[in-house]
């Protein structure tokens, strides 16, 4: 199945050639070349395949967990009162300088393989819940370790300007000097760096203070993408837009001139409907008008311990389409081909010649299956890089 014809493209009776990591050549079994006659074969049993699926924003490794945090917004107290009262992002720091790479990894392997099992096959991870040089480098250690050790691609972000710690509440410039911007050339000198991130909100970060960063990023070659319009409109996806960003997240709040921005430099957005959900969000992100300007839509998990814990992709893809109206098709390109370019990754996310092997085989009829159930996964099969996992 490709989704290139509008709708799902999907082939009846269809047949994939893989050779090495690749995808060679996809169409209905019927047509298959007769020089590819003699391929070995593997029979999927008429079952669906699609692309692996692509979590393109997630903070799944962190340290502690927040279940007290969640009892206190029930109880009344808002995610911004939390985070100013020093908890919020603050505890999941604590947790994460304290536990050791070891540590890390073990608690982040069971959300992992979670989100593995529902056919994910490339995975971004941010750091960020260091915010000091060491830890933050610590947190993409066992990223790409990650990487390493389980059959995925990992794509990895630097995310330091996350919030200010208190040791810099008084000096936020000298937070982004020796930081955000010194640990980013560290990091990107260790090959620890895919992209750079932040969290442009009252709570967070300024806008100027994201350009300064931004401008560090373009300067090391590595590309940008931003936490922004979550729970105020400051205007940041314009910003990032400018930047060039791969991708704005979150985006409740987004205006007109920030969606024309995205349009004009080709920005994904990159909707996180755990977030609107846990948070119990009312302002919804402005699908229609993303749509009207041709921006493309992805959706991710957000996994985060604070206001998405959240691993899996096919609710993520429900809530896509419940919360925020997305079709059922659109939640499919949201989390395979549009979270490929929100990653800036052009050699995934489609069923096409040349593509990289990378697919998910369910056990559905029909692929709308994938975002219609709640709490169901129907995965038989992923193949990662032409591999059978
Ligand atoms: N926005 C989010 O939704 C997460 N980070 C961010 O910038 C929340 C992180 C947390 O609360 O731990
Ligand atoms: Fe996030």
């Amino acid at each position: 199945m490709d989704e290139d014809s509008g709708g799902y493209g999907l082939i009846e009776e269809g047949a994939l050639l893989l050779e090495g990591d690749r995808i060679l050549w996809v169409g209905p079994e019927a047509q298959l070349p007769a020089h590819y006659a003699q391929a070995h074969r593997h029979d999927l049993g008429g079952r669906l395949v699609t692309p692996g699926l692509i979590d393109c924003h997630t903070h799944v490794v962190f340290g502690g967990d927040r279940a007290r945090e969640f009892e206190m917004r029930l109880e009344g107290a808002s995610y911004e009162e939390i985070a100013r009262a020093g908890g919020g992002i603050l505890s999941s720091v604590r947790a994460t300088r304290e536990a050791d790479e070891a540590a890390l990894l073990a608690s982040a392997l069971p959300r992992i393989d979670t989100l593995l099992a529902e056919g994910v096959t490339t995975l971004e991870i941010k750091s960020g819940y260091g915010l000091e040089t060491e830890t933050e480098l610590k947190m993409l250690r066992v990223a790409r370790r990650i990487g390493r050790i389980r059959p995925v691609t990992i794509r990895t972000t630097w995310l330091a300007a996350h919030a200010v710690p208190p040791e810099y509440k008084d000096d936020r410039a000298a937070y982004i000097r020796d930081v955000v911007i010194a640990g980013m050339e560290s990091g990107h000198a260790e090959g620890l760096i895919d992209a750079v991130d932040g969290f442009c909100e009252g709570i967070a970060f300024s806008r100027d203070e994201m350009a300064q960063i931004f401008d560090h990023a373009t300067r090391l070659g590595l590309p940008v993408k931003l936490h922004a319009e979550q729970l105020s409109d400051l205007h940041g996806a314009e910003m990032a837009a400018q930047h060039g960003a791969i991708s704005v997240d979150h985006l409740e709040w987004l205006g007109q001139d920030g969606i024309d921005a995205m349009a004009a430099s080709g920005t994904v957005a990159v909707l996180l409907p755990g977030a609107f959900y846990t948070l119990r969000e009312t302002k919804y992100p402005p699908v229609q008008a993303l749509r009207d300007a041709g921006v493309p839509i992805a959706l991710a998990t957000d996994c985060n311990p604070g206001t998405s814990p959240l691993t899996s992709i096919l609710l993520t893809m429900n809530m896509g389409a419940t919360l925020f109206r997305l079709t059922p098709a659109e939640c499919l390109t949201g989390v395979t081909r549009h979270a490929a370019t929100a990653l800036g990754l052009s050699d995934r996310g489609q069923l096409k010649p040349g593509m990289r092997a990378d697919l998910a085989v369910w056990d559905i009829q029909h692929p709308a299956e994938l975002t219609y159930r709640i709490g169901f996964n129907p995965l038989h099969a992923r193949f990662v890089g032409g591999e059978l996992v």
